[in-house]
């Protein structure tokens, strides 16, 4: 099935007659300055899509003409009278905004696309695109929009043998053995996705893989990407192993407080900003999971992160350092570690570092609470980093629409600066004041004809970089663009569609991991369910240490009574956390350890409500089948028959889920499945 292979720029011809006439009137005459890369692209994607929607071309004017029907051009460079209408619209946009606009030029109407730099004209006519595609009415249009959000980044765990970490889509899209000289057409397509949805960041390769990429040999490679992705507004970044200076440099050290260590860095920055003067900057993964990182030499982070940022400072260049840590040598709750270490080191970052802070504070899981560390760290700025490719939520197999966990994480208040300090204000800078400001995924993308190996799977990747652009949008708008799309603009296809992937992610909660339960999946790869695992070398990694079940109940107990992780949230979410009556049930047993015959707000015992939301997840998956079934007509074969085999894989395996750990916990509580729960195969 190729169909996937266009994302949600399938250009599909505009069948209706009025649309089709508006739209062919609003073509009619455009002006487009074409003279930078940047503004070329809009004009070849202008090229593209019009005579795949319109069945034909759109005609251009070499000046600005009183005839124009479309003005695309820069703020600056727009005829005076047409500038005087916008003057007051552009002192809201930013640098990388922009608007969409109908006024009267010389007595006529005309539909301008303006902005202040050239990447807000790419981003303005993919916009006004993607409106025609998903049939919005255009005859008048007022529409200015900025990204609220500096780094709009997609981070791949690319390795150089082209093997992605946690991928499940194929192979890495970068092919560095043909690579400088063979330019893909995918890295090309790759760019104007992203910069259709405003990502304007990539890094290239795995937080966990080697130095070898910023030897001259790769560099040369990274600067032929570098420059098709610059042409669509993108920043190439790569990762930066800490022990590079050993294994690159022949160093004895790669202490950062050594000096020729702090001058490898300096020089390697040099030497990478001669080949990409935009480069934007290293992430790093250090002292975790096994990487090499300052502690080895008895420093910390901030001596790590700022002598990196001290190397890429002249330069404009950034520091993203992660705070994924967790040690097995510490017996805190795991949910603790990352807080507990970086908390003492706000402020003392040098001004180009970001604190890269997952989502949730044990790992993209299918729920979490927000990780302690956004509100709290007041006075560095933190980039989210949130999964997009599917770890812990069914690989490329399961349908699952996360924009809906992104949203619930964005939307959650920290209540760090009063009521509404929100995790959104905290990402978007208006919290706490500061500029430099980001969003990162970890990507779904490889070599898969459709990108992302289950088709809805682009959905996550498109809602990733909307909330990127704009973290207040609702996950119900994401999945209705993105449908409109994708695949068409019919209500009656859109309306079931939508309650579909809204719903898809309460499903995989509920039959994976409902009630707060967290870290149960089998080891290593983590797809299907392991509760029972409970011999790995490290204990921390073990699903026991997370449910804690027994003969009394189950849950992980992070009140005060037991590892008190409840004290790194504000006073007023500390409260409602560690008190059963009021803490919300979703997250009942990541917070408190229960016994079995627990009442549940609804009355029922614990056992049974675990049961049957095992059940109701199982139950939430027949009916995505069955909306897709009656979602047929507007479907090709292929397009049906693909996802509908997809989902009955899900539906059999929401059921093992429900059946092991039912089964499982069931040797604790001895107790008997509750009616309207199936019985195990
Ligand atoms: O959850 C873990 C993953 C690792 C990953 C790590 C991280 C890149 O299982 O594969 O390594 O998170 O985020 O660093």
């Amino acid at each position: 099935n190729l169909d996937g292979y266009k994302l949600w720029l399938n250009y599909d011809k505009i069948e209706d007659p009025q649309l089709a006439s508006d739209y062919s009137n609003l073509v009619r005459s455009i002006y487009l300055s074409n003279s930078s890369d940047i503004l070329k692209n809009a004009q070849n994607e202008l090229g593209r899509a019009i005579p795949r929607l319109l069945e034909k071309n759109g005609s251009y004017t070499a000046t600005i003409q009183p005839e124009n029907t479309l003005i695309i051009e820069l703020f600056e460079k727009l005829p005076s009278d047409l500038r005087l209408q916008l003057e007051n619209d552009f002192r809201t946009t930013n640098d990388e905004g922009f608007l969409i606009k109908t006024i009267s030029y010389k007595s006529n109407p005309v539909t301008v696309i303006s902005a202040k730099k050239d990447i807000g004209i790419l981003y303005g006519v993919f916009r006004l695109l993607h409106l025609m595609q998903t049939h919005q009415k255009l005859t008048t249009i007022d529409l200015i929009d900025s990204p609220k959000v500096k780094l709009r980044m997609l981070d791949h765990w690319d390795n150089l043998d082209r093997t992605v970490e946690r991928g499940y889509a194929g192979f890495s899209l970068w092919n560095w053995q043909k690579l400088p000289g063979y330019i893909d057409q995918r890295y090309i397509d790759y760019a104007r996705a992203n910069a259709s949805i405003g990502i304007n960041a990539t890094v290239l390769t795995n937080v966990n893989a080697n130095a070898l990429i910023l030897n001259p040999m790769y560099l040369d490679k990274v600067e032929a990407l570098a420059t098709i992705f610059r042409s669509y507004g993108i920043q190439v970044y790569l990762t930066a192993r800490f022990s590079a200076p050993i294994e690159l440099g022949n160093l004895k050290t790669a202490d950062p407080l050594d000096p020729d260590v702090q001058n490898w860095w300096k020089n390697k920055a040099a030497e990478i900003y001669k080949r990409i003067p935009d480069f934007g900057g290293f992430l790093v993964k250090a002292n975790s999971e096994g990487q090499p990182g300052p502690q080895n030499y008895g420093r910390n982070h901030v001596d790590g992160a700022n002598m990196m940022a001290t190397a890429l400072e002249p330069y404009g260049g950034i520091v993203i350092w992660r705070a994924f840590v967790y040690s097995e040598h510490d017996d805190t709750d795991r949910a603790k570690q990352a807080y507990d270490e970086f908390l003492p080191y706000d402020g003392k970052f040098m001004d180009n570092v970001l604190v890269q802070v997952k989502n949730g504070p044990i790992d993209f899981q299918p729920r979490e609470p927000f990780h302690p560390l956004f509100g709290a760290m007041k006075q560095t700025p933190l980039v989210i980093e949130f999964q997009i490719t599917q770890e812990y939520l069914g690989f490329s197999t399961h349908l699952v629409f996360l924009p809906k966990l992104f949203e619930e994480v964005l939307d959650a208040d920290t209540f760090q600066k009063g009521k509404g300090s929100t995790v959104s204000k905290v990402i978007d800078g208006s919290l706490y004041g500061n500029t430099l400001t980001g969003m990162a995924g970890v990507a779904n993308i490889g070599t898969d004809l459709n990108w992302t190996g289950h088709p809805f799977a682009q959905a996550n990747w498109y809602g990733f970089g909307r909330l990127a652009w704009n973290p207040y949008l609702s996950a119900e708008t994401i999945a209705e663009e993105w449908l409109k799309a994708t695949y068409s603009s019919e209500k009656a296809f859109v309306e079931p569609l939508k309650k579909m992937m809204i719903t898809s992610r309460e499903a995989v909660v509920n039959y994976m991991t409902p009630l707060g339960l967290h870290h149960i999946f089998d080891t290593g790869h983590h797809y299907g369910p392991g509760p029972w695992v409970d011999d790995l070398g490290r204990p921390d990694w073990n699903p026991v240490y997370y449910h804690n079940a027994d003969y009394n109940g189950i849950g992980f107990d992070r009140t005060p009574t037991g590892s008190n992780a409840t004290e790194q949230y504000a006073k007023e979410l500390e409260t409602i956390y560690n008190d059963t009556r009021k803490i919300p049930e979703k997250y009942l047993l990541w917070f408190h350890h229960l016994p079995w015959d627990y009442k549940l707000k609804n009355g029922i015992d614990l056992w049974d409500g675990l049961a049957l939301k095992y059940q109701e997840g199982v139950n939430q998956v027949k009916d995505m089948i069955t909306t897709w079934k009656n979602a047929k007509p507007y479907l090709t074969e292929g397009q049906f028959k693909e996802i509908n085999m997809l989902l009955q894989i899900q539906l059999k395996e929401a059921e093992w889920w429900r059946d092991a750990c039912l089964l499982y916990f069931q040797t604790f509580s001895q107790r008997p499945l509750p009616k309207g729960v199936d019985k195990p195969a």
